[in-house]
């Protein structure tokens, strides 16, 4: 049921978007209903399929901003440090994001009651401040991500009737505005990179046809592109990440049999590359993000055992 009607939604994308372009939504407050029950069905809805299936955007690709400027390549995790001095936990989602745009992930915690940022020094997070003065929620998800091209990670929050941007301003979150004029949702997962090259992340929608993007004008979600062609998803895991190291990020497909790698092009996805040419997967948790930081997006597999990392060269 729930599938079929989005479908139908996804489908009236183009449509909702010139049927809504025109009217001036009032957003706000909208995006404050519970999302507990509603988020976690669909930003990590694991209906397993058949051959091409089913993939979990458990968060934003959102890889610590990189500046030429490091050149300093890593080669193995430290100790572990206490940088909260106990516990800090979001009731609704926890991310690590640069809101700040200093070049440090920060960590953000989702209440239900406000959304709080604790700003990186660099060896510890700072004290919790209150980002956005009131509840802000996606009934479908939460994502933050640099959409406005500022050097800082915005938060955006995905519900069922439009897509709410609430752009960074370096020290909170500015009010919510309504940036897709209309619902956009992905079947299989939504992502948002920058796949385009302008240093704007773009939202990415995973349908089961095929993959769309809407690239982002700084100010706006523009109308949704098909990339792929045809269907392109992971059977384990999707992500988007800048693997190849041109500034576009790329799609990577973990599939059982191996990890496929589609290089964006700046207007579409190319054919499938083999990256790892056999089986690879974690078994807790996988990521891509530059850890050695040659600005390559590394694969990174969480098992039971350890961590392993697979550098992009
Ligand atoms: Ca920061
Ligand atoms: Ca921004
Ligand atoms: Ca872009
Ligand atoms: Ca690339």
């Amino acid at each position: 049921m729930v599938r079929k009607k989005w479908l139908v939604m996804l489908s009236l994308i183009s449509i909702a978007f010139f049927m809504f372009a025109c009217s001036s939504p009032a957003p706000v407050e909208e995006t404050t209903e519970s999302a507990s029950a509603e988020a976690t069905d669909v930003v990590g809805s694991n209906q397993p399929t058949s051959s091409p299936a089913l993939i979990t955007p458990a968060g934003s690709a959102v890889p610590p901003a990189q500046d030429g400027a490091d050149t300093k390549i890593g080669t193995e995790f430290g100790e572990p440090e206490d940088w909260t001095g106990g516990p800090t936990v979001g009731q609704l989602a926890m991310r690590i994001a640069d809101v700040n745009g200093d070049g440090k992930g920060d960590f953000i915690a989702v209440d239900k009651d406000t959304t709080y940022a604790l700003p990186s020094t660099g060896s510890s997070f700072g004290q919790p401040e209150d980002w956005t003065s009131g509840p802000v929620v996606g009934e479908l998800g939460m994502y933050f991500a640099d959409v406005t091209g500022d050097g800082t990670e915005d938060y955006i929050a995905v519900d069922r009737a439009s897509t709410y941007v609430l752009p960074s301003n370096g020290t909170r979150f500015d009010p919510p505005q309504d940036w897709t004029g209309g619902p956009v949702l992905g079947e299989l997962g939504m992502f948002f990179a920058d796949v385009t090259g302008d240093s704007k992340a773009d939202f990415i929608a995973v349908d089961k046809a095929a993959i769309y993007v809407l690239p982002s004008t700084g100010t706006s979600f523009g109308a949704p592109q098909e990339w792929t062609g045809g269907p392109a998803f992971g059977e384990l895991y999707m992500d988007f990440a800048d693997v190849t190291g041109d500034g576009l990020a790329d799609f990577i497909a973990v599939d059982n049999a191996s990890t496929y790698v589609l290089p964006s092009t700046g207007s579409s996805f190319s054919a499938p590359q083999d990256w790892t040419k056999g089986p690879t997967k974690g078994e807790l948790g996988m990521y891509f993000v530059d850890v050695t930081g040659d600005g390559l997006a590394d694969f990174i597999a969480v098992d039971k055992a350890t961590v392993y990392v697979l550098p992009a060269k």
